[in-house]
Order: structure tokens, then C-alpha cells, then sequence
């Protein structure tokens, strides 16, 4: 080899080692204070339709149209099932639920859902140098095998899984107890009044939905008669713990109030915060502030107080200028649903309002109303406002979140979960996913996959929840496929499965070979 060939082999090496450079040192300083902070703010229940930046015109939510108006407001955001828990297992494990039995809605005695051996989301940003804190619903389960002590430590929970800190609500509003848990205890727990939750009546005389129907605030019209608490018969029955019992009128003031401290926090490092309002899950019991902001009942009422909770939040961060340096997304966990079991007139005061905006379905089926739900990213002066179509998922947090804090997922790590950084920041060309599949709850064998404009619904019972949103909840007869293309027939009322055999071919494999490999990415 001459001398120039020996000079020209040794610059290139020189050149790739350089550009390489970056990748592979570990985080400097100089990079760690460039990293934003990151908030996700999660709504329960809340539906494509349900925000005046989406089509809402029957209320106004000013806060998260300022964001959306600032920010990227996706129109193929999606949550990867139309229930809370699997919803919310796959956000923190980048892995779809229906690789894990046990993902379905957890009962109030769970125990923890999410293995703490498990790579998570919130372990991506502590591997990232973040402060990393959960506020609000949980509904993962608490404890090892036996459940919840709810008397004692209540571990695992988030605080295994990533979290420096937690303030939750740990089941769901409507699911016993009505307590907050901080980090690994019940708040305000008496230990002379010690809380007992179960499945079963504790005493003949204990007062239920039922025996004590006439004295309740807001009625129940299906499941939800046991314990009652706060005028409202709940789901499961629990006993003791009086002092530790929370008003469901202050748990939206509650999330703000603890959310602030954690943005306000004087500290070197960033925090990644995930707050995981209640807000529109049943009971909807809106701060008496709210009670009547809207002429749609408890239900609108209760977005209006989410979008003040956004407004609230923002406010904060200005106040403590993290603003340029917050990224912000807000999502849901699942389609919506009129009656989940209270009467609070949600179906009778909605007038024009359509709260899957065009879409068909809602919580609990895999129609679009489902899982297609409101998707806005933003962060002041770094994402240029937009509308983008792109396909993008709560399941791909972590691969984004990894990428934004210049890290890789470990290969055996949140498997489905996708790098769409650039397009949340909503640059130029940047491409969502190519495909998506979507459950209902848990591990039941009801799935959709959508891959460009075609959706293939795949039942592997014969009946699936699958309603209109507006319509009473109702298991129907379904077939093992159907085939919708979603550019000319976005409601899903269509199936076009005989007349594209060979397109409904190609989709069943796909979905089979995403199921069956145990990984998508
Ligand atoms: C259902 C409840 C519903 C709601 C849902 C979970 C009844 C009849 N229905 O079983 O009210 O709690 O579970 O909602 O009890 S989720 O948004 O947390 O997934
Ligand atoms: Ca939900």
C-alpha cells in the first residue's frame, strides 16, 4: 500500500471515530443541562372529540387548545388499548399488554402488575439523570403476590419501577379504597383505624349501594353498589382508614398541588413527572367550582376542570421558567363512555357533542373510538406548531424518551415500543409508525391492527363489547376478521373483507407475526 493510501485510510478511521464520538461517551455535564424536562399528562377516558382544539364546540378547553395551538396536535394519536390498565402498562413498559396475562383492569386487591424486574419507562429517564416522579391514578396493582398491605409498606409499586416519588390514587376513583398513597404508605393512615379492603361484605350490617341506595349524592345504574363513600357506592368494599379518606372533589386540586412541588423542586437535574389525572373516569365528581361550568352535566364539567389542571401546571412552569425547557404531552388511556356505571346524565345532557369526534366505538372496543384519542406535544421554542397525521402511540414514550436523552433501549426492553421522536417534535418529514395494534382490555383476544389507511379487526371470541359511545354498553355478536379502510370509511361501518381478500390476507399475518414473535421493534 503506498503512503497516500496509508494517510488516507488512517484520516477516514480518524473522521468516523470523531463523528462516533458523541454516541458513545457516557452523558457530559455540558449535554445532561441541555436535557428538557418532560411531563406526560395522561386523562382518563377522555375521547378524540372530547376538546374544543378537536372539534369540542359544546365547551371550551382554552389551556390544551393553547398548547395544541403551539405545539404538535396529532390527529393519529393513539392510546394501545381502549382500557386504563393495559393502557397504562404498555406506557411505562413500551410492551403491548396482550404479551401479559394479567393486564386486564385491576381489581382494587392487585397485586403489582408490572414485575419490578422490568426495564420501564420511567427507568429510561433515571438512567438519563432525571428526578422522576408519578402524581395521581396508578391502577397497576400494589404488593407482591398476596396484594396490597395496605396497612404496612406497599411494595412493589412505582417506587420499584423506576419512580423517585409517587402520590397516587392507587386503584381507580370508583374501585375501593379512597386513600392516597405516598411513596410506600397510606397518607394519613390512623393506626387505631386500620383499613381493610375485600371482595366480600364484611358485615351484614355494613351499609351498601344497595341497602343504602336512598341516601346516596349520585346514584349507581350498573355494578359500583358496594362500600359507599362521600354519598357515592363504590366498587368492592373496604373498612377503616376514616382519616385517610379523600373527597373526590379535591383530588384534581390534589395532583396540582403535589405536581407543583415537584416542578418547583430547586435541583440541578430535570424531572420527568407522569401525571395521571382521574379526570374523566366515573364517579365524575368535579370540584364544586366546576359543578355547572358546562350544560353537559358532571362529565363536561370534569374536562373543564382537566383543562384548568393543564392550565395550572404550565402556569407553575412559568412561574419557576422551565417552560423553554419543558416538553409537555398530553394523552388519554382509552376512548370514552357515557354511562360506566353512574347516573350522571352524561348521555341525556350531551346534546350535539360527540365525544369520539367522527369515530365509531369507545372505552372497551377496539374501534377507533377506542384507542384514537387526543395526542399534543409541545415545548416552547423548540417545536414548531402544527397539525400532523402521523401515527404515533403512548407505547412509544420510552423509545422516544430514550432517544430524546440520547440513549438506546436495551434489546430486550419495552419490545413494541417505538422511536417516533422527530415526529412528536414535529419535524419536518418525520415519519410516525408504519402499523399499530390495538386491544381492549388485557389479554381477551380482541385486537385491530392498523397499517396505513387499512384496519383489520381480529376477535378470537364471538362476542366483543363493541358499542357506539353513545349507546348503552353491549356485548355483540362479532366475526373472527373485519376489514375497514379507514381514508374512505373512517367510521368503520364498512367491512370490506370480501372484496380484498388479499389485503385482508397480508394484515391477518402481520398481526399474527406481532403477536406470536413477542416483539415488534
Ligand atoms: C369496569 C367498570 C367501569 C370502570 C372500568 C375501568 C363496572 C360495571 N364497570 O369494570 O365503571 O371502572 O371497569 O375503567 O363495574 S378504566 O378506565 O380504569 O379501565
Ligand atoms: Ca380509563
Amino acid at each position: 500500500m503506498s503512503e497516500l493510501k496509508h494517510m488516507f485510510k488512517f484520516i477516514v478511521t480518524l473522521t468516523v471515530v470523531f463523528l462516533q464520538l458523541p454516541l458513545l461517551a457516557a452523558p457530559q455535564r455540558q449535554e445532561e443541562d441541555n436535557r428538557p424536562n418532560v411531563i406526560v399528562i395522561m386523562a382518563d377516558d377522555l375521547g378524540y372529540g372530547d376538546l374544543s382544539c378537536y372539534g369540542a364546540d359544546s365547551f371550551k378547553t382554552p389551556n390544551i387548545d393553547k398548547l395544541a395551538a403551539g405545539g404538535v396536535r396529532f390527529t393519529n394519536g393513539y392510546c394501545s388499548a381502549s382500557t386504563c390498565t393495559p393502557t397504562r402498562y404498555s406506557l411505562l413498559t413500551g410492551s403491548y399488554a396482550f404479551r401479559k396475562p394479567g393486564t386486564g383492569i385491576a381489581p382494587p386487591n392487585s397485586p403489582a402488575v408490572i414485575d419490578p424486574s422490568t426495564f420501564t419507562l420511567p427507568d429510561v429517564m433515571k438512567r438519563a439523570g432525571y428526578r422522576t416522579a408519578i402524581v395521581g391514578k396508578w391502577h397497576l396493582g400494589l404488593g407482591g403476590e398476596e396484594g396490597p398491605d395496605w396497612n404496612g409498606e406497599l411494595k412493589p409499586g412505582p417506587l420499584e419501577l423506576g419512580f423517585d416519588s409517587c402520590f397516587l390514587l392507587p386503584t381507580t376513583n370508583d374501585r375501593v379504597p379512597q386513600v392516597y398513597v405516598e411513596n410506600h404508605r397510606v397518607l394519613n393512615l390512623d393506626p387505631n383505624d386500620p383499613l381493610w379492603v375485600g371482595r366480600m361484605k364484611p358485615s351484614e350490617d355494613h351499609p351498601t349501594g344497595i341497602t343504602h341506595r336512598h341516601t346516596l349524592k349520585m346514584d349507581w345504574s350498573h355494578g359500583h353498589n358496594s362500600t359507599i363513600h362521600n354519598g357515592i357506592s363504590r366498587i368492592g368494599f373496604y373498612t377503616g382508614g376514616h382519616a385517610a379518606r379523600f373527597r373526590d372533589e379535591d383530588l384534581a386540586d390534589k395532583w396540582v398541588e403535589k405536581s407543583i412541588e415537584i416542578i418547583e423542586e430547586d435541583s440541578e437535574d430535570p424531572f420527568f413527572l407522569f401525571f395521571s389525572s382521574h379526570d374523566i373516569h366515573v364517579p365524575r365528581i368535579p370540584h364544586e367550582r366546576f359543578q355547572g361550568a358546562t350544560k353537559l352535566g358532571f362529565r363536561a364539567d370534569s374536562i373543564i376542570q382537566f383543562d384548568w389542571c393543564v392550565g395550572a401546571l404550565v402556569n407553575a412552569l412559568k412561574k419557576s421558567r422551565k417552560l423553554d425547557n419543558t416538553l409537555i404531552i398530553v394523552c388519554s388511556d382509552n376512548g370514552p363512555v357515557m354511562d360506566d356505571g353512574y347516573k350522571d346524565f352524561a348521555l341525556e345532557k350531551l346534546g350535539d357533542h360527540r365525544a369520539a369526534g367522527p369515530y365509531t366505538g369507545g372505552k372497551y372496543s377496539v374501534y377507533e373510538g377506542g384507542t384514537r384519542t387526543p395526542f399534543i406535544t409541545y415545548w416552547k421554542g423548540q417545536i414548531r406548531p402544527a397539525v400532523s397525521d402521523e401515527i404515533v402511540c403512548t407505547i412509544d414514550l420510552a423509545g422516544s424518551l430514550a432517544a430524546l436523552t440520547r440513549q438506546s433501549l436495551p434489546q430486550n426492553a419495552c419490545v413494541d415500543s417505538f422511536n417516533v421522536l422527530p415526529a412528536l417534535l414535529g419535524e419536518n418529514g418525520a415519519k410516525g409508525r408504519d402499523h399499530l395494534v390495538q386491544q381492549n382490555n388485557g389479554n381477551n383476544g380482541t385486537y385491530a391492527l392498523r397499517n396505513g389507511d387499512w384496519k383489520l379487526h381480529r376477535y378470537d371470541k364471538k362476542t366483543a363489547r363493541n358499542v357506539v359511545v353513545e349507546k348503552q354498553l353491549a356485548n355483540v355478536k362479532v366475526p373472527p376478521y373485519m376489514l375497514f379502510n379507514l381514508a374512505e370509511d373512517p367510521t368503520e361501518s364498512n367491512n370490506v373483507i370480501a372484496e380484498y381478500p388479499e389485503v385482508a390476507e397480508r394484515m391477518k399475518k402481520q398481526l399474527a407475526e406481532v403477536i406470536e414473535s413477542g416483539r415488534s421493534r
